[in-house]
């Protein structure tokens, strides 16, 4: 779907106010089905081996391989979505993320968090820089582990935010999603992964897009080079700091990603 100028500008004035938005029935449910069924193996792999990052019970964080499925600028180049993260976080942003969390059965509440730090310590809070765009490989229902997230504390002083939550303040919502839904949110938004009670895996996918000068770096995306070679000028511009492999560790470096790097 192609938004026009005015509905962008609108969710872009969503955004600013409540931290988050969602596209409803955005992305093709054909194309998230063949991601579930590449994500599945590399989670059983992956929780077979032991290899994934463990952010509470049964909660694993996994980043997808940039290849294949995975390597879809249908889906990390969207216009729209790009349109939006472009009216909220400036033009020629950077993506520097593609990864997955996925709750399992005995996965737990989540500690209420922002998943950065503010830009600068004590002073009002800055317009966005980092942001996360959402989208599960399956239904979210109350059941599965729906994302919870306050709305409007992203543009809070963290503690501000955080007294205000605990006081009862300002409340918590639910987002349940279909396949095909995209949510965008500033990851400074006050939020927690909730239990998933049942038996099959929720993946959420989470891209991340951040400032053109914002460099964050506990993530990255290894670009295989002949897979670079074959993406489109707007998919390049969005990795330029990205390192390109020819195989798996071997990192070459992408445009000025080693002069970052200290
Ligand atoms: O997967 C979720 O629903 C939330 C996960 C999360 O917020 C996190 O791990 O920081």
């Amino acid at each position: 779907m192609r938004y026009s100028n005015e509905q962008l500008d609108t969710y872009a004035r969503t955004f600013e106010h409540d931290g988050m938005v969602l596209l409803k029935q955005h992305f093709q449910k054909d194309t998230l089905s063949a991601w579930r069924q590449a994500f599945d193996g590399i989670l059983a792999h992956k929780l077979q081996a032991n290899a994934t990052a463990v952010r509470g019970a049964n909660r694993h964080y996994i980043t997808l391989p940039f290849a294949g499925v995975f390597a879809d600028e249908r889906i990390f180049c969207d216009p729209d979505v790009l349109a939006i993260v472009e009216r909220v976080a400036g033009e020629d942003p950077v993506m520097c993320q593609l990864a997955t969390d996925t709750p399992l059965r005995g996965s737990t509440y989540q500690d209420v968090h922002r998943d950065t730090p503010a830009l600068f310590d004590n002073l009002a809070e800055t317009p966005s820089f980092q942001l996360a765009v959402n989208f599960p490989l399956c239904d979210v229902t109350a059941d599965n582990g729906p994302f919870e997230t306050t709305l409007g504390t992203h543009r809070m002083n963290a503690a501000d935010a955080m007294q205000a939550y605990l006081a009862g303040e300002i409340p918590l919502h639910a987002i349940p999603m279909e396949l095909g839904d995209v949510m965008i949110r500033d990851v400074r938004a006050l939020h927690r992964g909730t239990p998933n009670n049942t038996d099959a895996p929720r993946p959420m996918v989470v891209i991340g897009y951040s400032r053109s000068w914002y460099f964050r770096p506990e993530v990255h995306i290894d670009v295989p080079r002949d897979v670079y070679e074959r993406l489109g000028p707007r998919a390049k511009r969005l990795l330029r700091y990205m390192p390109q492999v020819d195989d798996a560790g071997a990192v070459h470096g992408g445009e000025s990603y080693l002069k970052f790097a200290y």
